[in-house]
């Protein structure tokens, strides 16, 4: 049986409760049933300590028996060796999971990002750059649309390679990003049914409101 911890901020401001990513691992780890417990390191103040396990000093990192991980995407790869509910054990399987953990990352979410920053602040609409990075994302999202409507999850059977994509889908829509693309819009609302999803959220949001009622 697998030592799993995962490390999560101490506490956060209320604007991203909901889209901290240790939720990507907890959503994983209760899509697989695995046991796992959670930690906390300060938000406020990050010391060597936090940057010897995620070299950014940001979170999520997971630590399974004596090995640390950092980045969600190295994280959720890493549970999918433990679970084929998580990722196929067959060889096209797994090389189509880690085609599409890749492409949310480095396709979807590199465009969706920068974008994601600038709606968040409500820049005027001439700001330099802006029409670019919409035009990026509508890119990449319109080639997205009919690979998401032509099936239910991205490698087969459900992955972390969803959990990854529709995670990244989840802050584009919040920001009213998926109006002109229903597919996309459909798969997120499929993903973030799935009980595991509902739980995660409603854990990382209980952890945040604790550490509220504690300070
Ligand atoms: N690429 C990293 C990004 C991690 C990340 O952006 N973490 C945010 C929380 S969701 C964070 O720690 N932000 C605080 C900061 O950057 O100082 C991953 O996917 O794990």
């Amino acid at each position: 049986m697998p030592d799993l911890t995962l490390t999560t901020f101490d506490w956060v401001p209320e604007m991203p409760r909901g889209l901290v990513r240790d939720l990507r691992v907890r959503w994983a780890l209760e899509e697989a049933a695995l046991p796992y417990r959670v930690a906390s390191v300060s938000f406020r103040d990050r010391g060597p300590a936090h940057f010897a396990h995620q070299p950014f000093g940001q979170v999520p990192w997971l630590t399974d028996g004596d090995i640390s991980i950092f980045e969600s995407g190295a994280i959720l790869l890493h549970l999918g060796e433990l679970s084929a509910k998580l990722m196929p054990p067959d060889p096209r399987g797994r090389a189509e999971t880690m085609q599409w953990v890749l492409a949310a990352l480095n396709s979807v979410e590199m465009a969706s990002l920068p974008w994601a920053i600038l709606r968040f602040n409500r820049v005027p609409d001439d700001t330099p750059g802006l029409k670019q990075l919409d035009d990026f994302l509508k890119l990449r999202l319109g080639h997205l649309e009919p690979v998401l409507a032509g099936r239910e999850w991205l490698a087969g059977s459900f992955s972390v390679a969803d959990i990854l994509m529709s995670d990244v889908l989840r802050l584009v829509d919040l920001l009213g990003g998926l109006k002109d693309s229903p597919a996309c819009a459909d798969y997120l609302a499929r993903a973030t049914a799935r009980p595991a999803f509902v739980k995660a959220k409603a854990d990382q949001m209980a952890h945040f409101a604790a550490a509220d009622a504690a300070r």
